[in-house]
Formats: structure tokens, C-alpha cells, sequence
């Protein structure tokens, strides 16, 4: 059939992406292990009056691809791409393309960069960002490897893109594997904003009282503002959700469990192998380890009587009206200061790791790529890339201009938020360590000193001293 391009694997996510390719215009070719999700495919969108062609082996989809051949794959990520790359080797040939958008280590994509390379063929390792919907109607990609490959596929790519404007939310990340790498600390940053939400809502919900509909309205509200993103959108929503099998409201019936797929655990891998912190990341993903452990918690709540939102040592706080309004403010203000401290120990994690891979990141256009599709797309994205626009070397995000004015405005009120959750037994983990790492960050003396001594007292490790050079051993006693 002459196909434009081919996609293997057709799951929730492979399924729409090829509907979106269709409705933009492009002949698509489709191949899955198992034939019946083929046509399956196909006959969905016949509904929506689209035209998909469903190949039953690999062999025949590579024959029916225009050359260069393109192919996108869309299988669980792991050995099965391995074995699926082994396959289209077989019958691809030098210039030919292939595309793995899947939420792959980007390790595992360096040995297949290598493998393609012996037989010429073209390599990509694509983040696709934006769920089931953002794969049918627009998403955000995250390119990297050939930019050769990178050029056959733009005009795909920038056509089922997300646009915001007119721009459509794809670029050329960088060689190599840059593509996971810049998708990993998306889903990195994801897992911090979700967790400084979440541990909003609790505040609010514990030390204010506000029941959910007042939630939603705050949560509604901020959406008007400098927050205006998906999370917090889908955030209101959530709150005025109603159960349907109960007369609660269904966030009131959601287990406390958080599951994760593992994409924040590959950063804190990332961040600790390489040792450049991302504390609040880290606050996140260990929230969700701590939650996991339901009887553990169950057990020690009652051997301690923790409760969430109580005063001890029975010192009554009075909160009215005006309070409430108050703390409600602070909590906008520590919240957005917080994502800024977040996004700042992310770009830093990833402008490290571009420096020392050469790949060259342009870390402006990445957070406008992510403006539109994905999951942390935000209003708040276009002061990073105007940041960078000012400054492509700029060290800390936080170390320009408006940012910092901001976060210096903004820091008593992450220091309020932190003392009455602190007072009111609220646990907010990734406001504390957001805090705790900017503080050390922009801090020219830290309690480091101690650590060198004791090295040096117990293990004879030695020291550095602030007013001569050299190396130091001290008998200490
Ligand atoms: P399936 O429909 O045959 O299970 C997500 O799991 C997608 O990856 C599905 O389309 C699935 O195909 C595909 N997939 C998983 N493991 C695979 C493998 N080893 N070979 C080919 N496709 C695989």
C-alpha cells in the first residue's frame, strides 16, 4: 500500500497514535503480535471514518512501507522491544527508521542505538508524553537519536503534535537516547507537582476543614492564576466528583495506595548515581513507597494515635474566616515556590547529564514542548523557556531574575505553610524538602563541616581548612 509509516504494538496507547497519524492526513500501517487487536484497530476507525492498514506479520508491514521505512513501536517497554528490534532488522535495510515511544531506560536504547548502527539503521528513542487522549488528539514528543531520522519524521510528528498557538509541542531533543532521558525527568518533575497538590489538598482539608466542595473551588480558583496547569485542573474536578455507588464524594473512597509504573524511581536512581539532588522528587516517590505499607501504618497509628490535623499538647488554634484566607494565600504562594524549586533541581539534574553526554539539550525548547499534551503541561512552562531565551547557560532556574524575585517574595510563606502543618501533624514531605534544598542550595556555609571532622576523627579521612590549602589529619583525643 505504500505506507508512510508503520506502527507496531497496539495497545490503548499504539491504537490512538495511529488514529491520530490517520486523521492527519498520512497512510499508516499497523502490525500487533496478537492479530485480532489489528483488526480491531482497523475497524475502530472505520467508525471515525479513518482508513488504517492492518498488516498479520511484521514481514508484510516492511513491505509495505515507503522507503525510507519508518516504523513506530508502542510495546511494553523491556525485552519485548528487543525482540521486536531483532525482527525488523530482518527486513529493514540502511536508512531506515526505527521508532521506539515507549517509557523506555535509556540505557536499554543506547545498546539498541549500537545494534541498529551495525546495520545502518536510523535510531530514535521518542518520549511521548499525554496519555490515551493526548495520543488520539495531540501530544508531546520527545524525540532524540538521528537527526537524520529526526528530519523524515518532523512533518508526522509536528502534525499529531499537541499545539499551543500554533507551535506544535515537538522538537529534536538531542543524540543518543536524550529522548527517554528528557521523558524520564518529565515524569520525574510529574511526580513532584502531584505530590505538592496533593499535599495542599490534605492541608487544606485538615488544618482549614474545607470539605471538597470548598477544595475544588480553591483548587478551581488557582487554576485562574500563575498555577493554571492540567494538575490542578484535573485536581478541582476530581474534588467535585460524586461516587455513584455511594452518597460520598468519590475521593473519599479511594484508597490511600499510590502505585507507580517506575519512571520516578529511574530519576532518584539518576539523581543518586550521579549525585545531584532532587529532593523533592525524592519526597515524592518516597511518599508513595510510605504509602504502600497499609497495615504497617494501621498498626502504628494506633500504637502512636497519630491523627492527621490535631493540635498537640492541646494548644487551641483559633482559625476564623480571615485566617483561613490567609493560610489559604500562603499556601498558593509556598505551592508555587515550591514548583520552581522542584523544576530547578529536574533542569539541573538534566543540563548536568547533557553536559557530560554531549547531548547538547536546549533546555528552553523542552519546557516548551511540554506546554501543551502532557501531563505537566502549564501556563507556567513559558517562563522556563523565557528564562532560558534570556540565559541558555543559566546554572539554577531559580537563579533568574523573576524567579528569584519571586521565590524571595514567596519564601515566607513556604516557611508559614511549614510551621502550621508542622503544628497541625500534617505530613508535607515535599514542601519540607523543597524548602530544606533551597536553603542548603544558596547557602554559602553548611553544616558539612561537622561531617568532615567526625571522617576525619574516626576514620583519619582528612580535611580541607578554610584558610590554607592542603589536606588535614587531625589526633583528636
Ligand atoms: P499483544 O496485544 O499481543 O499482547 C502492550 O503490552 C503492547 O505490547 C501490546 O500491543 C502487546 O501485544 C505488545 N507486546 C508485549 N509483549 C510483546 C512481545 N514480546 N512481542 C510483541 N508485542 C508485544
Amino acid at each position: 500500500e505504500e505506507c508512510d509509516i508503520g506502527l507496531i504494538g497496539l495497545a490503548v496507547m499504539g491504537q490512538n497514535l495511529s488514529m491520530n497519524i490517520a486523521s492527519n492526513g498520512f497512510k499508516i500501517g499497523v502490525f500487533n503480535r496478537t492479530y485480532s487487536k489489528t483488526v480491531d484497530t482497523v475497524e475502530i476507525a472505520k467508525k471515525e471514518n479513518l482508513t488504517i492498514y492492518g498488516y498479520k506479520t511484521l514481514e508484510e508491514l516492511s513491505k509495505n512501507l515507503k522507503k525510507p521505512r519508518k516504523v513506530i513501536l508502542l510495546i511494553k517497554a523491556g525485552p519485548a522491544v528487543d525482540e521486536n528490534i531483532n525482527n525488523i532488522l530482518k527486513y529493514f535495510e540502511k536508512g531506515d527508521i526505527i521508532i521506539d515511544g515507549g517509557n523506555e531506560w535509556y540505557l536499554s536504547s543506547e545498546k539498541r542505538i549500537e545494534l541498529c548502527k551495525e546495520k545502518n539503521v536510523e535510531y530514535i528513542a521518542m518520549g511521548v508524553s499525554g496519555g490515551e487522549l493526548g495520543a488520539r488528539y495531540g501530544c508531546s514528543f520527545m524525540p532524540g537519536g538521528s537527526k537524520y531520522a529526526y528530519d523524515c519524521i518532523k512533518d508526522i510528528l509536528e502534525k499529531c503534535s499537541a499545539k499551543v498557538g500554533t507551535s506544535p509541542c515537538v522538537t529534536y531533543i538531542g543524540s543518543g537516547s536524550s529522548g527517554n532521558y528528557v521523558k524520564m525527568i518529565h515524569n520525574g518533575i510529574e511526580y513532584g507537582d502531584m505530590q505538592l497538590i496533593a499535599e495542599s489538598y490534605f492541608l487544606m482539608k485538615h488544618v482549614l476543614k474545607y470539605n471538597n466542595k470548598k477544595l475544588s473551588e480553591v483548587f478551581k480558583k488557582w487554576n485562574e492564576g500563575i498555577l493554571n496547569s492540567y494538575l490542578i485542573e484535573i485536581t478541582y474536578k476530581i474534588l467535585e466528583k460524586k461516587d455513584g455507588l455511594t452518597e460520598n464524594d468519590l475521593i473519599d473512597m479511594i484508597v490511600d495506595i499510590a502505585g507507580a509504573k517506575g519512571t520516578g524511581k529511574w530519576t532518584m536512581l539518576e539523581s543518586v548515581e550521579r549525585g545531584i539532588p532532587c529532593p523533592t522528587i525524592c519526597a515524592a516517590l518516597d511518599a508513595r513507597n510510605i504509602s504502600s505499607f497499609m497495615d504497617l501504618r494501621t498498626k502504628t497509628s494506633s500504637v502512636f494515635k497519630t491523627v492527621i490535623g490535631a493540635v498537640p499538647d492541646n494548644n487551641t488554634v483559633t482559625i476564623n474566616d480571615t485566617i483561613a484566607k490567609d493560610i489559604e494565600n500562603d499556601l498558593l504562594n509556598a505551592l508555587y515556590c515550591c514548583k520552581i524549586i522542584s523544576y530547578t533541581q529536574g533542569l539541573f539534574l538534566l543540563k548536568k547529564v547533557s553536559e557530560e553526554k554531549k547531548w547538547n539539550l536546549n533546555l528552553g525548547e523542552i519546557a516548551r514542548i511540554w506546554r501543551g499534551g502532557c501531563i505537566i503541561r502549564a501556563v507556567f512552562l513559558d517562563r522556563i523557556t523565557n528564562a532560558y531565551k534570556n540565559n541558555k547557560d543559566l546554572e539554577l532556574l531559580f537563579l533568574n531574575e523573576e524567579f528569584a524575585n519571586e521565590i524571595k517574595n514567596k519564601l515566607p510563606s513556604l516557611r508559614k505553610i511549614i510551621n502550621i502543618a508542622t503544628t497541625h501533624s500534617v505530613p508535607i514531605p515535599a514542601f519540607s524538602a523543597s524548602l530544606a534544598y533551597f536553603q542548603m542550595i544558596t547557602s554559602k556555609r553548611l553544616c558539612l563541616n561537622m561531617i568532615q571532622a567526625q571522617r576525619d576523627f574516626f576514620g583519619s579521612h582528612t580535611y580541607k581548612r578554610l584558610d590554607k590549602e592542603g589536606d588535614y589529619h587531625t589526633i583528636w583525643e
